[in-house]
């Protein structure tokens, strides 16, 4: 091809009467819409087709150097991408709002009203998506040849509703309006087999007979780097049925199991699992999540052998994240198609298999670490199991000749012969195994992979997370982004460490002030949406304390809310006093089978309503709980908060994302030492931080020994006051007893430590509200949390990735 004539493409031009005029035509010819008719979403559509096309210039670009150059890869495997909206990122990225802005006035259209066309691709639960979706912008911007791999579902995170305040999910259904960022690939299929069984003919071919095949798809979606200098992709596979329609039982008039195949084919990616706490070892999730590892290993396989000729080079020119174990089967399915079809012996496939493959832990919790019963393992991925039989039986054999003093049982992958590790598989088949805090890579060395630890001292590694400053701060935060580059200048958003600059004006009597007034105005703009959305109106001078991720009982929502009925029954008890004004700010779903989480947001909207409405305590304190939290909504409230609540048991959270992207745009955070909250109190200094609460040494110590909950309660006038009041049904009148459940869960087995941790919190709570008195100290301790955290950005993230395990070079 002659790659000569792309050079030129992109002579259209980012003028704004270019952008206009290419939007009339696409309104017209690719919309089919005149603008007398058009409505907003026709118009959004047709800027979008305009930016999309300077990214499409700019992606062929990309795409050629890397191909032609022949550069290593980095492929990141994850079953979730939360990317949300792309429109914004687009413009902001390539940086063309003014000439887009000038376009739309001739017409009379704002912009902010075509980005709300926009659904969000909401296509993960929490902070391992949205990392997923960070790392593939600053993976681009840093210029790192890369893919992300995933699953296109149909349906993403269920839509939150609240009835009478309880949770009630809706089916999402995000490319219903139409998706313009994304490409289809016809030509990029793949065959993906289960069930069935395995035969061997003796002369080294082994054959699998499957029971089912399906399709994988490709839809391609590119992403922009700043300034667009570089642009990836993000792959996302679709399952579709391998034969269309049984024409025999149709024709007989049996319409329904017609089309059974069809439709049990494309129930794959169907929709996105919601539950992060219970993996109850569904069929379907095993389904999907072999289906798009060997979708992705099957391209990026055929992808190398169009540049190079020796499959045994892989690792030189390959590397594969799995981020969690998701992916994990990536380990026997590389195994499978390095041996079975590319006819490796199965100790040089392991050997590529392992400089290949890495994988990043994101959670401690037992229950979040993937295990699967043997007997549907074997049902669903016959060859696999073989496989991983093969692998488990040769490390034991190795770990042996080792003489070291491990648990062999802790390092095996079947576990007590019935379950299949998932964690265990991926460490033993990685090149690195990395944490994602270094309070979390510690514990990790010290708790699940202890043993494997001392057999391979060198494999964990830290990578602590970081998020993508052009959304989190330079999209997101319009006033302070203008702030900042009046101030310091640009050279923040591409460095974020840069951002230090403005610890020098945390003192300037005129930049506190306008700091300050960006603040003030994004606060307003908070307060605007609760209005909206909850008929509630809170006075943006008031102390805007959010706390915004999925509900469960470690994030301990239930802390906040116990905290929250403590100081409305302190208000009420002297309401003359002196009160900072403050406002609880929640945001956060909870997974549809989690009763207790459920619960907790049922208790912080029937609080909510009994305070808002108690003229005693007036604007002193409302309570806020925002329905459907997602990556949108996250934009909106980041930039407003004033103080930042990360209060999760200390050694459970394994590092948190919204931390940073509170504290980035200039809340202070109240926390507990866990994940990165320890490093951002590093940064920040203890002055700008509010620490509370059991260390994690504390907490494993209390593990161990046992905590009697109910001495603590009984030894706490303030919390046995607020307990009270919710078991004798003050915020349920309707339905006294409706909280027992969560009382008893505190008295009798408060495993998350809530009770343990209530009155340091509380405290904490009152030196917060004697801090925000003092609004000008309280700015520049704002300004330095800003300033002070630019460590924490996804490109520094990215270059510690592609320096310690993937081995690339980035600019
Ligand atoms: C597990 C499962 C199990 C089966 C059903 C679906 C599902 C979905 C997700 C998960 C694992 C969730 C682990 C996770 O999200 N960890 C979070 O990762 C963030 C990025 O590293 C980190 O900041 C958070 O602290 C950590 O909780």
């Amino acid at each position: 091809m002659d790659t000569n004539a792309m050079k030129n493409w992109d002579d259209r031009g980012t003028t704004a009467e270019a952008i206009r005029a290419g939007m009339i035509d696409k309104l017209v010819y690719s919309v089919g819409k005149d603008p007398e008719h058009a409505t907003l979403q026709d118009w959004s559509t047709a800027l979008g087709l305009v930016v999309r096309d300077h990214v499409v210039d700019h992606w062929f670009r990309a795409s050629h150097r890397s191909h032609e150059e022949k550069k290593k890869r980095v492929y990141y495997l994850s079953m979730e991408f939360l990317i949300g909206r792309l429109f914004n990122d687009a413009i902001a990225n390539l940086q063309i709002e003014p000439a887009v802005q000038e376009a739309l006035s001739t017409y009379g259209l704002e912009l902010r009203d075509l980005l709300d066309q926009e659904s969000d691709a909401a296509l993960g639960n929490g902070g391992l998506g949205r990392l997923a979706a960070c790392f593939l912008d600053s993976m681009s911007r840093l210029e790192i040849p890369a893919f992300g791999y995933g699953i296109r579902y149909e349906h993403g995170l269920f839509r939150q509703r609240f009835h009478d305040g309880w949770q009630i999910e809706e089916a999402e259904d995000w490319l219903v309006s139409g998706h313009v960022w994304e490409f289809e690939r016809l030509e990029a299929r793949y065959t993906i087999k289960f069930g069935g069984h395995i035969s061997f003919d003796g002369q080294g071919n082994t054959k699998w007979h499957a029971e089912e095949t399906v399709f994988a798809m490709a839809y391609d979606t590119p992403i922009t780097g700043w300034q667009g200098k570089h642009v990836n992709t993000l792959r996302l596979w679709s399952s579709r049925p391998t034969e269309i329609l049984d024409l025999r039982r149709f024709n007989s008039g049996d319409y329904l199991n017609a089309a059974e195949k069809m439709i049990r084919a494309e129930t794959i990616s169907r929709v996105l699992y919601p539950d992060d706490t219970t993996p109850e070892g569904k069929e379907l999730r095993l389904k999907q999540e072999y289906f798009f590892t060997s979708a992705s290993l099957q391209d990026l396989i055929r992808r190398y052998l169009t540049e190079h000729d020796d499959i045994r080079h892989l690792p030189d020119f390959v590397s594969i994240q799995m981020n969690d174990t998701h992916p994990a089967i990536a380990v026997a399915e590389l195994m499978r198609l390095l041996t079975d079809e590319h006819r490796l012996s199965f100790v040089d496939a392991f050997d590529i298999v392992q400089k290949t493959l890495s994988y990043t832990n994101h959670t401690l919790l037992p229950e979040a670490l993937e295990r699967w019963h043997v007997g549907l393992f074997r049902k669903v991925l016959p060859r696999h199991m073989q496989i991983i039989e093969w692998i488990d039986f040769h490390h034991l054999a190795e770990v042996q000749s080792r003489n070291l003093a491990v648990s062999l049982e802790d390092v095996r992958i079947i576990g007590h012969g019935s379950e299949v590790r998932m964690g265990n598989l991926a460490f033993i088949g990685s090149k690195k195994v990395n944490g994602v805090s270094a309070l979390h890579t510690e514990l990790m060395k010290q708790t699940v992979f202890a043993e494997f630890h001392r057999l391979y001292p060198d494999r964990i590694v830290n990578e602590t997370n970081g998020i993508t400053p052009r959304r989190w701060l330079y999209e997101c935060n319009p006033p302070l982004r203008k702030l900042l580059m009046e101030t310091i200048g640009t050279d923040w958003i591409a460095n974020l460490e840069k951002i230090d600059a403005a610890a020098a004006f945390a003192t300037d009597a005129s930049f506190k002030e306008k700091f300050a007034a960006a603040k003030h105005a994004n606060k307003i703009r908070l307060a605007g949406v609760i209005e909206k959305k909850l008929g509630l109106r809170v006075d943006p001078t008031a102390l805007f304390d959010v706390q915004i991720k999925r509900i469960h009982e470690y994030k301990r929502q239930f802390l906040n809310i116990l905290e929250t009925i403590a100081l409305y029954q302190a208000i009420r008890r002297s309401p003359a006093n002196d009160w900072t004004p403050r406002v609880k700010i929640f945001g956060g779903k909870a997974a549809p089978g989690y009763h207790v989480a459920k619960q907790i947001i049922k208790l912080a909207n029937d609080v909510a309503k009994i305070v808002n409405s108690d003229p005693v305590v007036g604007d002193r304190l409302k309570v806020a709980f925002l329905p459907n939290y997602n990556v949108s909504l996250a934009e909106v409230i980041i930039p407003a908060a004033d103080l930042s609540e990360q209060i999760s048991t200390a050694g459970m959270e394994a590092s948190g994302t919204g931390n940073m992207k509170l504290a980035l745009n200039g809340a202070l955070t109240i926390g507990t030492l866990d994940g990165a909250n320890v490093e951002i109190g590093e940064r920040v200094g203890p002055e700008n931080i509010y620490i509370f609460g059991l260390t994690s040494e504390d907490v494993a110590e209390i593990r161990v020994k046992g905590y009697d909950s109910r001495a603590t309660i009984e030894g706490d006038p303030v919390l046995s006051d607020v307990l009270r009041a919710i078991a004798e049904g003050d915020f349920s009148p309707d339905d006294p007893s409706r909280y027992h459940d969560l009382t008893d869960i505190l008295y009798n087995s408060d495993y998350f430590l809530v009770t343990a941790d209530f009155q340091s919190y509380f405290q904490r709570q009152r030196d917060v509200d004697h801090g925000f008195r003092d609004t000008s100290r309280w700015t520049e301790r704002a300004i330095l949390n800003t300033a002070n955290v630019g460590w924490f950005s996804s490109d520094r993230t990215i270059r510690g990735y592609a320096a310690d395990i993937w081995n690339v070079p980035s600019v």
